[in-house]
């Protein structure tokens, strides 16, 4: 095992590891390597999750030996640009998976949402080498089980809880512009320099370029009745830009979306002419959550975008420095930014309802999927709402709630292939 060595040294449970990268590698190949009609600019990222523990860990590794700080996450809030700016690393920590569920069930109800379960297990069972290298794991106050949940993993863990508001009113502006400051210090803090306003301009700048090569992914997905890409491959895209590095990730990205203009160009579709197109909104799909996306495409229908934070609420809008002198006022722009994520764990919430929309209308999509993850309430309550606007905008709708587990696939499938049919 290559890799051996490097799991040693951040204390992992190897042969557990092993049999997780073994299930992993067959549900892989399974899914994305015995598909057709792929494009080739998909052999990086497939290349990407093949080494998923291996270069990228040594990478990371090496700079956590030049002192560079190194942030885990579990949400879009936290704002990556400064750790960017401070030339460490950001990255999203793995919350998809049924694998760990059972050891973290041993500490938390098994009625709370399955990516919080999945992401803890992680650690107790030590399996997972992007949690282990972490400096500091980065928790966010937007739901009761994730807050408390914090608790119990800072018992294993460096963790930082961020207060994300629920209302974007002059008294929670207040607060998270003091949460992004106090995130600034403890990452100066770990860094062992200050971030000046060249580093953090840069770093955001980064980051933009990252959203925009995201964005136009999205633009060429489906374009001219072509859709150049699976929605399975466009998700997995989409779930590496929380590993990758940035630079790298863009430009790979972006050398991926020259070749579907040249596919649709051509006319090259991944499926056939009139195949129904759907977006997906709601919970976002941590890897290897790829469960949905893979009964609605083996159903006979194109997923063309997802509603979701692993999706277009990730990459939709940029911080705007045009007109910033000072760290202040990129700060400011930060804040101005990230009150644009329109979380469900916002109350009111009406601009994700309108965006839900905004998005059929650029995608001409012939139905919706919601998604919720199992007690997730702020995603179910609000399906509500959404669902209600859909059906005013006359788009079909279908709602699926379901976790991890495979036992629910096939009963899915019938409600999945169903409402394809009446699409058609
Ligand atoms: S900004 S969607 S990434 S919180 S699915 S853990 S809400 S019970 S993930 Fe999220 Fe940030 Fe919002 Fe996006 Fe809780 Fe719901 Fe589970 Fe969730």
């Amino acid at each position: 095992m290559a890799y051996e060595e490097l799991y040693k040294k951040l204390d992992m449970d190897i042969e557990k590891h092993n049999q997780l990268m073994e299930i992993l590698g067959q549900v892989y190949q399974e899914l994305f390597l015995s598909r057709k009609n792929r494009p080739e600019g998909m052999n990086y990222f497939d290349g990407v999750i093949a080494e998923i523990h291996g270069k990228r860990i040594e990478e990371l590794f090496a700079l956590k030996e030049q002192g560079r700080a190194l942030v885990g996450t579990f949400c879009i809030f936290v704002p990556e640009e400064i750790v960017v700016a401070a030339k460490g690393a950001c990255y999203g920590l793995c919350g998809g998976a049924q694998f760990s569920i059972p050891e973290a069930e041993a500490h938390l109800p098994r009625n709370i949402c399955p990516l919080i379960k999945s992401a803890y297990g992680f650690k107790l069972q030590r399996t997972c080498p992007y949690t282990q290298l972490a400096d500091v794991i980065y928790g966010e106050t937007t739901c009761e089980a994730k807050k408390k949940t914090w608790e119990l993993l800072s018992q294993l863990h460096r963790v930082h809880v961020m207060h994300i508001p629920h209302k974007k009113e002059t008294l929670e502006r207040e607060l998270w512009r003091k949460e992004i400051e106090r995130f600034k210090v403890e990452i100066e803090e770990l860094a062992g320099n200050t971030i000046s306003f060249e580093n953090l301009k840069e770093g955001i700048e980064t980051v933009n370029a990252k959203r925009n090569a995201m964005k136009r992914l999205y633009d060429l997905r489906c374009k001219d009745g072509v859709v150049s890409i699976a929605g399975l491959d466009a998700l997995l895209v989409n779930q590496i830009s929380f590993y990758d590095d940035p630079v790298r990730f863009a430009q790979q990205v972006n050398q991926l979306c020259d070749e579907l203009e040249e596919r649709i160009e051509k006319g090259i579709s991944v499926f056939p002419e009139d195949v129904p197109k759907i977006l997906v909104s709601g919970t976002p799909m941590a890897p290897p959550n790829w469960k949905l996306h893979s009964i609605i495409e083996q159903s006979g229908a194109a997923v063309v975008a997802e509603e979701a934070c692993i999706g277009a609420r990730y990459f939709r809008d940029n911080v705007d420095v045009s007109g910033c002198e000072t760290v202040e006022d990129l700060i400011d722009a930060l804040l101005e930014r990230y009150l644009k994520i329109d979380c469900a764990c916002f109350t009111p919430n009406d601009e994700r309802v309108e965006n839900v929309i905004k998005m059929c209308r650029e995608k001409r999509v012939d139905g919706v999927v919601y998604y919720t993850l199992s007690f997730c309430h702020t995603y179910n309550v609000e399906s509500k709402k959404v669902m209600d606007r859909l059906k005013e905008e006359g788009i079909p709708v279908l709602r699926i709630e379901t976790d991890y587990s495979m036992e629910d696939v096939e009963q899915i499938r019938t409600r999945v292939e169903a409402f394809i049919e009446t699409l058609r």
